[in-house]
């Protein structure tokens, strides 16, 4: 098994109290009465998904303002329920995450089929609080809940061959009426080098604002890698595979030229057909520069060293 240890861990001692301070404000500003009551007394979601108990807060927070609960439960991308920003959010209302199941396979010895529960530690929870950038240059920062994937990663022994990580969305096309329409060949897939998803930052998430994760970010559980472009944080995952090959990726296939397996946010590589300078950041006026791994460059750029950031964006 390969243990990859990175030299950057942030705990709680480390993020300074002004930090602190300005971001809980700012949550509090954010929240109203009734957000803070909905933190203390946890919403159910009626689909079940995961419930949020108790949770540490602000494990990794950001000197920025976080973008309001209700864009980012209401513009989304999830093409599975539709390629309009508004459709996940009105079409994933009745999507069903009861008794969610995940398989894993592939080069570990631990494969088989987990109870999200099984996988995911209730009490582990974390607060993280990142930046998301899509690749059509939009932006939002999200206090997402959930735990390190690699503490998943761990549990499931992966064997020394296992050089990827693979995810799939559940195929469902009677619940996902996007399904039904060939935009990407379905499931949805994303795969991480294995060190990607060992990197202390590669969250598996299972919440945001203090609540279970609303149907419309992928719930009950996805992932959330905050240096890349969006679309490599899988929604509404069903299985994760092990393997020495580098996986097939759904936008990848789709348009490799666009889409590349890497995808880290880099403002010096264009997208084909768009600029990746700027971004406008949900809720803004203006935009702003983008930045390089999305502001996370000392945190990740030693994965990529003497690699071609161009040609292997
Ligand atoms: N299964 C699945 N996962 C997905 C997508 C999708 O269409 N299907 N869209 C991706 C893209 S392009 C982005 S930008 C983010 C958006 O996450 P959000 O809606 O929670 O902001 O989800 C990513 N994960
Ligand atoms: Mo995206």
């Amino acid at each position: 098994m390969i243990i990859l240890k990175k030299p950057w861990e942030v705990s709680e001692s480390e993020v300074t109290p002004e930090n602190i301070f300005h971001q809980r404000r700012k949550f509090m500003q954010a929240g109203t009465a009734l957000g803070t009551a909905l933190l203390l007394s946890p919403w159910k979601n009626v689909a079940a998904s995961m419930e949020i108990g108790s949770y540490k807060r602000n494990v990794i927070t950001l000197d920025e303002e976080i973008t309001k609960e209700q864009d980012v439960a209401s513009y989304n991308n999830f093409y599975e329920f539709g390629t309009g920003k508004e459709d996940p959010a009105r079409r994933a209302k009745k999507f069903n995450t009861s008794d969610w199941k995940i398989t894993v396979g592939g080069e570990c010895n631990k494969p088989g089929e987990y109870a999200l529960e099984d996988l995911v530690d209730s009490n582990a929870i974390e607060e993280r609080i990142y930046r998301l950038r899509c690749v059509e240059a939009w932006s939002m920062v999200i206090p997402w809940l959930g735990i390190p994937l690699a503490s998943v990663i761990n549990k499931l022994e992966p064997s020394s061959n296992a050089k990827y990580v693979a995810f799939k969305t559940l195929h469902d096309p009677r619940q996902m009426p996007g399904q039904n329409r060939s935009i990407l060949q379905w499931p949805y897939r994303e795969g991480l080098r294995i060190d990607e998803a060992m990197n202390p930052l590669t969250l598996l998430s299972v919440g945001m604002y203090g609540k279970t994760m609303p149907n419309q970010n992928g719930a009950p559980v996805r992932l959330v890698v905050p240096w890349k472009y969006g679309f490599k944080s899988i929604k509404s995952i069903v299985s994760i595979d092990f393997t020495e090959e580098q996986p097939p990726t759904s936008w990848n296939m789709s348009s490799g030229r666009e889409y590349g397996f890497y995808s880290n946010v880099n403002p010096e590589v264009n997208h084909p057909r768009w600029s990746q300078k700027k971004e406008r950041r949900i809720g803004d006026l203006f935009k702003r520069e983008t930045m390089m791994f999305n502001g996370y460059e000392e945190e990740v750029a030693g994965m990529y060293d003497g690699m071609d950031l161009r040609a292997n964006y």
